[in-house]
């Protein structure tokens, strides 16, 4: 009986991920070790006893594999570090948090992926499935370890899915999945994008419905999947379709939504709202219902958020646009619906990107660029007016008296926040307090 015993599962990594596997084996009474890659990594009493099982950190002990059948891993570690190549030639199955889900999880699963958008189409997606009565229950990269969704009550679970969930998963029956987009990101971990494009794929595998932009080949399933609901930002008699002259999105050819009536702004939204739609219509056939719950949406804050009206001047949070890629998305997706002129707030620690690479988008875009934060004075000289101010209250206050009815004042960093602020929360906050100074 002592040999039934010996671990036949790794899981790797002591984080959120790592801890909510250890739970999920404990309960399924199912005997696990616990490798962390971090040399150094600090295990207390408390997370020792938690875990209740062997635990290393760092290096390897021989015969580690030895007996070994999964290896769970972090979505955090790669997938191609030596260990984990080791594990595989000696026939260790590599997997995931989410492929344990897979196996465990005896309700529908909606999936959402993509290089931007996944947090808050997931947020709006769960917010109409509430509104129309379901108990739905958001989890995945959006924050909590979709194993942890086990124990509770829904009727439908929401998950938000990376790339680096998805490389490590195959099981995963979802009753209804999109790829939102793709655009260049974690290549430092996927090497190319077709690898990156390849990973994303895999939410299709064994997808009942499969929503997809009509007009975004990299959305579109590469194998067979039972039906397609089609979203665009273009007129389209069926599905889901954009009438540009209104602004509103239609569905099998008729107006559904105006994105005035929503919380949400910029083009890419609209695009967002479609999809969390037709995720939605998976479920129920009152479109109209699901279109008025999207008003009541509140957004994930700091995402291109309106927060404020004064004087007839929008303004925008877009602080969790913390690099060049999230803030390009906002302009571009914010330019066609703006009827005024587009101010930008933007700057902060570039963590070594180079922020000429906006000059483009700057001058396609914007009017007026106040720059401020560590590595600032970059955006300010590239724009053809352009300021460099000391804080974001002075930035704010410039902002609003050169702004004009109509206008529009956007904090869309492009940067870190941590030259000048605890985190991109706390940099919100300070936005949304000058913001409200104006109006008093
Ligand atoms: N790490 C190691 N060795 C280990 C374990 C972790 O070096 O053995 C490092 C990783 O390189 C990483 C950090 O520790 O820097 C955390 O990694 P993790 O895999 O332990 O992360 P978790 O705490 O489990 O959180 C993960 C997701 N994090 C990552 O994918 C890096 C969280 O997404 C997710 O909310 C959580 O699971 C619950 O599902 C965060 C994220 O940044 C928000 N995601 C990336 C993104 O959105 O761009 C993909
Ligand atoms: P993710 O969870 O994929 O990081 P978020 O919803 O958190 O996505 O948004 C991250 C950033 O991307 C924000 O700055 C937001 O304004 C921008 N964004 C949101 N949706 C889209 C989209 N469909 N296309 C391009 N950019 C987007």
């Amino acid at each position: 009986t002592e040999t039934a015993r010996l671990p036949q599962y790794v899981i790797a990594g002591l984080g959120q991920t790592g801890l909510s596997c250890v739970r999920h084996l404990q309960q399924q009474s199912v005997a696990f070790k616990v490798w962390d890659t971090r040399a150094g990594f600090n295990v207390s009493e408390e997370l020792a006893a938690q875990v209740n099982a062997d635990i290393t950190c760092g290096e390897l002990p021989q015969n580690y594999w030895q007996g070994v059948t999964h290896l769970v891993l972090s979505p955090g570690i790669a997938t191609d570090l030596p260990e984990v190549t080791r594990a595989r030639q000696a026939g260790v199955s590599v997997i995931g948090d989410i492929e344990l889900f897979a196996h465990a999880v005896n309700q529908p699963v909606i999936g959402i992926t993509g290089s931007n958008g996944k947090t808050t189409v997931t947020l709006l997606t769960t917010h109409i499935l509430k509104e129309l009565g379901f108990n739905p229950i958001a989890a995945g990269n959006v924050g909590l370890p979709a194993l942890d969704t086990l124990q509770q009550k829904a009727d439908i679970t929401v998950l938000e899915l990376s790339s680096f969930q998805l490389e490590t998963t195959r099981s995963l029956a979802l009753a209804a999945g999109v790829i939102l987009n793709v655009s260049a990101d974690h290549l430092d971990r996927h090497h190319t994008l077709a690898a990156y494009s390849e990973a994303k794929q895999r939410i299709f595998d064994h997808c009942r419905v499969a929503v997809v932009n009509r007009n975004d080949s990299n959305t579109m399933p590469m194998t067979t999947v039972e039906t397609k609901i089609a979203t665009g930002l273009n007129p389209a008699s069926e599905d889901f379709g954009w009438d540009a002259p209104r602004q509103t999105i239609t569905y099998n050819g008729k107006s559904l939504l105006a994105l005035a009536d929503t919380a949400l702004v910029g083009l890419h939204n609209a695009l967002n709202i479609q999809s969390a739609l037709a995720l939605v219509s998976v479920f129920t056939e009152d479109m109209t219902a699901a279109a008025e719950a999207v008003k009541s949406f509140k957004s994930a804050p700091h995402r291109c958020t309106k927060i404020a009206e004064v004087a007839g001047v929008s303004f925008i949070d877009d602080s969790k646009a913390t690099n060049i890629g999230a803030t390009e998305a906002a302009l571009q997706g914010l330019a066609g619906s703006l009827k005024g002129k587009l101010i930008l707030i933007a700057g902060g620690d570039a963590k070594g990107a180079d922020l000429s690479e906006l000059a483009p988008v700057f001058s396609a875009h914007v009017d007026v660029v106040i720059a401020l934060g560590k590595d600032g004075q970059v955006l300010s000289d590239i724009a053809s007016h352009g300021f460099y101010v000391e804080s974001l209250e002075q930035a704010v206050q410039q902002a609003f008296s050169l702004a004009e009815p109509g206008d529009t004042v956007l904090l869309s960093p492009a940067c870190a926040s941590l030259d000048m602020f605890d985190n991109y929360q706390h940099r919100a906050e300070v936005f949304q307090q000058a913001v409200e100074e104006l109006s008093v």
